[in-house]
């Protein structure tokens, strides 16, 4: 696509929108990107030294208005994850500062000057992108959640676990992320045959692989470079990520710096050792990446308590990998029966939607549930047969139905019901 496919519109230079479509400044200015890769892997040291540890809110200990993320108490700094306060925003979209955040060695400073990104394995020519070649492709904008695989696996503890609903379930944001489409890239590169699976790495000290399916790669992957508008926190994996809609979050690589077209998966640590469900009859399931439906209440919840019988609204927020959420529902009667809530604003397909549903509470002991069905009609499981597929331990890919139990006066608990 050159000047003689360009068509003027009106004067003073505008073309017609269809330039957009064919793959934006990069594509019609001229390929700025195409450095063809002479093939060096070695490791930035980023990959050397491990990286700095999660934030509080913004770097800072506590914003004036106290919200932050939840930070643990942990023993290694650079590992472990913090949590959205969920309970505590409205809307669907998580401020930057609050996105939830889970490092296996730390946050690496990256200089997004000395950044790129390799495309290789089985492709007809590998590339290497910089940052700012990135910039100049054609950019899509979605919101979309992001959700660790491990987020709610408190949910198969043997008692129920008394913390907010941020602390159950926090390992869940929402964002509008900013990026070029990974099919862009991958039809420069030229796939050759037999290439059936991605594996993507990142530049951070536990070098984190992951393999997805090419279906998933040109489908709708995303490398992420902003963030709600902003560059991508370091956090979230500055100067850039794999964003792949609707799967577990550990396969977004952060810091990607490395994608190489395979025959089959890698079979990496993570997808072996870890992020796979044990099953009950004794064998495991790997690559089972697409996040379920599910939908949590946050409001009431545990810490948030009913001041006193009258009128409230329950709310909460409910998402699916497979697509847009159709309903949730809700009980205020640990499951004896169930009612539709409203949803505000469109259900995007891998996005939050927040429910409202109308409560007059009487001040009798009430326990409140949300199911949520999505638009392939996949409906959120109850605790108990959520639990009966899996061997003990398991605790990724939790999305079973939580319930709240309201007693009289109004304090909020945590309970299997
Ligand atoms: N390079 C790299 N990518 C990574 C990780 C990591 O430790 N290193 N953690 C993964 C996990 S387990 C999750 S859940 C998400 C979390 O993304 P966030 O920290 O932006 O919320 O990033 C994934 N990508
Ligand atoms: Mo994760």
């Amino acid at each position: 696509m050159r000047e003689e496919s360009e068509e003027r519109v009106a004067g003073g230079g505008l073309l017609h929108r269809r330039a957009l479509l064919v793959g934006g400044a990069a594509a019609i200015g001229g390929l700025i990107t195409g450095v063809h890769a002479a093939v060096s892997t070695r490791s930035p040291l980023s990959m050397l030294t491990p990286g700095a540890p999660l934030s509080g809110f913004d770097g800072r200990d506590r914003s004036p208005d106290g919200l932050q993320r939840i930070v643990p108490d942990l023993p290694f700094a650079g590992t472990g994850s913090s949590r959205t306060p969920l309970q505590l925003l409205k809307g669907t979209i998580t401020p930057n500062g609050l996105h939830f955040e889970r490092h296996h060695n730390g946050i690496p400073a990256i200089d997004p000057a000395a950044h790129e990104l390799l495309i290789h394995g089985l492709a007809r020519k590998p590339l290497l992108f910089r940052y700012e070649d990135l910039l100049r492709y054609r950019r899509e904008t979605r919101i979309l959640f992001i959700e660790c695989s491990g987020n709610s696996g408190g949910l198969g503890a043997a008692e129920p676990l008394q913390a907010s609903a941020g602390q159950l379930n926090g390992l869940l944001s929402c964002s509008e992320w900013s990026g070029v489409k990974l099919s862009t890239l991958l039809d420069e590169v030229g796939i050759a045959p037999g290439a059936r699976w991605i594996q993507a790495e990142g530049a951070d000290a536990a070098g984190m692989t992951r393999s997805i399916p090419l279906s998933i790669a040109l489908d709708d992957a995303m490398i992420a470079l902003f963030q709600n508008g902003q560059p991508i926190e370091p956090a979230q994996g500055f100067p850039m990520r794999l964003l792949l809609p609707g799967i577990e979050g550990n396969a977004s690589i952060k810091w990607l710096r490395r994608l190489k077209l395979m025959a089959g998966p890698a079979f990496s640590r993570e997808e072996t050792s870890k992020y796979t469900d044990l099953r009950a009859d004794g064998k495991a399931d790997m690559f089972s990446l697409r996040m379920g439906v599910k939908s949590i209440i946050l409001h009431p919840s545990f810490g948030l308590d009913v001041p006193g019988p009258g009128y409230y609204e329950i709310s909460g927020l409910a998402w699916s990998g497979r697509g847009r959420i159709r309903k949730v529902e809700v009980s205020a009667d640990g499951g004896a029966s169930w009612a539709e809530a409203a949803l505000e604003g469109a259900a995007l397909p891998h996005a939050l939607t927040r429910f409202v549903m109308p409560w007059r509470w009487a001040g009798n002991p009430a326990t409140l549930m949300s199911r949520a069905t999505d638009e392939t009609g996949a409906v959120q499981p109850r605790r108990d047969l959520w639990l009966a597929k899996y061997g003990g331990g398991q605790g990724y890919h939790s999305n079973a139905v939580q319930s709240w139990r309201v007693d009289p006066t109004g304090k909020v608990m945590n309970v299997y019901a």
